[in-house]
């Protein structure tokens, strides 16, 4: 990655602080947000930034077509009515760019950046137990000491690269969809392989085949993806929608997710309804909504493998009647249950298939054996690309986390603990480790939801819970082990009443080789509201405070 070096931001040279009450690891939305929570209660802390710029996610990723897939009215913060009603989003579906200007303002509008530190990677933090407090390293060597530490290090901020020989081999340009150069790649004219159908690669895909010479995809598990149905926002409509903000923000806190609340899940079964009912449902959903909110046509389609299967059918139907070449259209159809891993988002991903210049390898039984000089190797066969595109996903959840040596009382690391999986109460904090907090990590309804409604909540939570401990003078807090055994039981418990331990997805670690296969997110976003409310309600029951 090419480095922007933002001069407002102090630099790790400059920023050799010695002690504070917090620090605050990633400047993502998680991260910022954190900063201003604590300053709002008198704690000096910082933020540690990896990257050259703030931003996470929308910082990494700037590949083309990079957008969000959850409304930008609804994917954004809500903390500040002044902020949400100055703000205005341009489409539907906010680009990256727009995303990242976006936290640039929140950046500036709340005088975060002087307590910012980038292009500065955590790499070590270690528990002391006579001081409660923790001594927090960085990969240039410096020693921050901060009696909390908060990992704001994000639920996808960590890339994975197959480990498929010979990539550092290869002589033309190459980029993982999450750590994309900020010059970008220049795909006129050339020829380009994308390897990875998530939702990165359906997003980059479309764009690329309209600059390539040629663009061969190379797929291992065909996606499910829905129209997003985006539209540039009318400010006529913009003006009106936000006489209600607060309205919609309410409304979206009742729901499971955290956003929809003005298509809601139907309440209706699949199998009850007539096949032409269920086929009406589905079109709407398809064509008037748009989007993840297509999994929300029938209550059932994420419990009842049949009731999921209609929804599955549809969509093949869809693809059988997008793609023209019937064997190419065969191959994009997936078998698995739809919703089970994220489902996808796009514009025009299934009709970019129809384009003379774009081709689909099939990689399931015959893999990537080796990235060469000039392109890569399947079996006999060479493929000469002049660009390569790794759209292969993120070691989710734990892969940031896991990075940083951390180690809690008696020495104990982390990664050492959570070797079968993480154990976590409330995906807030670890038996062993006081005083360290993750934000939206394995344990918290996170990644299944609007990310930036459940980050507000969380972040709310996490202030408030340093607060009491500050009013009432306690100098630690620390999971207990049966409250956390009792937690992982539950997320495990929930997830297996419903079809998403069926597939190999990265909610489960099922796309890292070797990665224990857990399902890390807790279903339900109210119901984790409640509990997290009785928790902090009974003075911090699951916690012992000192
Ligand atoms: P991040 O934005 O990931 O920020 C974490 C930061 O921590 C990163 O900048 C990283 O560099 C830094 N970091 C990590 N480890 C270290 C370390 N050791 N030292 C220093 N810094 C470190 N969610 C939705 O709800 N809706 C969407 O539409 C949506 N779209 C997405 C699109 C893409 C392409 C991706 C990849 C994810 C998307 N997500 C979406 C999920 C998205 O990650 C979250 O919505 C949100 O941006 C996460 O914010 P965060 O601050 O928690 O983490
Ligand atoms: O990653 P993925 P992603 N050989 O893990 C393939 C969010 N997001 O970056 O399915 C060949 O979904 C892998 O194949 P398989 C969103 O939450 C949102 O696309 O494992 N292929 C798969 O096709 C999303 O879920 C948006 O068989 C290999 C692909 O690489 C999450 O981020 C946009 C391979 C990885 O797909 C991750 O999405 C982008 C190998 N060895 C991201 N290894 C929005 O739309 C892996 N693959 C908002």
């Amino acid at each position: 990655m090419s480095t922007k070096f933002d001069s407002n931001s102090e630099t790790a040279a400059s920023n050799a602080q010695g002690s504070l009450d917090a620090v605050i690891v990633g400047a993502g939305f998680s991260g910022l947000f954190m900063l201003h929570k604590l300053r709002g209660i008198g704690l000096s802390a910082k933020i540690y930034e990896a990257g050259d710029g703030i931003g996470g996610t929308w910082y990494w990723n700037s590949y083309p077509g990079a957008r969000c897939d959850v409304q930008s009215v609804e994917y954004s913060y809500q903390f500040s009515e002044d902020l949400q009603q100055d703000w205005n989003w341009s489409e539907r579906y906010a680009s990256q760019p727009e995303i990242l200007s976006y936290l640039e303002h929140v950046t500036d509008r709340f005088d975060l950046r002087r307590d910012v530190v980038l292009k500065t990677r955590v790499s070590g933090a270690e528990f002391d137990e006579k001081s409660n407090r923790w001594k927090v390293t960085s990969d240039d060597g410096r020693v921050v000491d901060a009696q909390f530490l908060i990992m704001a290090t994000g639920a996808l901020s960590t890339i994975f690269y197959p480990d498929i020989p010979g990539r550092e081999a290869f002589k033309g340009q190459s980029a993982h969809t999450g750590a994309w150069p900020l010059e970008g790649l220049d795909f006129q004219d050339k020829r380009v392989g994308v390897i990875g159908t998530g939702s990165s690669g359906i997003q980059c895909i479309p764009i690329i085949a309209e600059q390539a010479e040629h663009l061969t995809v190379f797929q291992r598990t065909p996606a499910y993806s829905v129209p997003a149905g985006n539209y540039d926002l009318d400010p006529g409509w913009l003006t009106e929608f936000k006489n209600d903000y607060s309205g919609l923000r309410e409304r979206n806190e009742a729901t499971m997710g955290g956003f929809g609340s003005d298509h809601p899940v139907n309440t209706e079964l699949a199998l009850q309804v007539s096949e032409k009912e269920r086929e009406d449902q589905y079109q709407h959903r398809w064509q008037n909504v748009g989007g993840l909110l297509f999994l929300g046509a029938y209550a059932d389609l994420l419990t009842d493998p049949a009731a999921n299967q209609t929804a599955a059918e549809f969509v093949r139907q869809k693809i059988r009647a997008t793609v023209i070449d019937p064997e190419v259209a065969e191959r994009l159809m997936p078998t698995t249950m739809i919703g089970c891993k994220r489902l996808c988002t796009d514009t025009n991903y299934y009709e970019t298939y129809n384009r003379a210049n774009v081709s689909l390898v099939d990689i399931k039984d015959s893999p990537i054996e080796e990235i060469t000089e000039t392109g890569l190797r399947i079996g006999e066969k060479s493929y000469d690309l002049d660009c390569i595109v790794f759209a292969t996903g993120f070691d989710a959840m734990t892969g940031a986390i896991s990075n940083i040596d951390i180690r809690g009382k008696g020495g104990t690391r982390l990664t050492d603990k959570w070797a079968d999986g993480p154990i976590n109460y409330l995906g807030v904090g670890t038996a062993g480790f006081p005083n360290l907090f993750t934000i939206v990590g394995p344990g918290n309804p996170s990644v299944l939801t609007n990310m930036v409604c459940t980050i507000e909540h969380h972040v709310g939570w996490v202030a408030e819970c340093i607060e009491y401990l500050r009013s009432n003078s306690f100098s630690a807090i620390e999971v207990t082990p049966a409250a956390e055994l009792d937690w992982v039981a539950e997320v495990n418990a929930i997830a297996a009443s419903t079809l998403f331990p069926t597939c190999n997805s990265w909610y489960l670690g099922a796309n890292i080789p070797g990665k224990p296969r857990v399902f890390m997110p807790y279903l339900g976003l109210p119901p984790y509201r409640e509990k997290c409310a009785e928790v902090a309600k009974e003075g911090y029951s699951g916690f012992d405070l000192t």
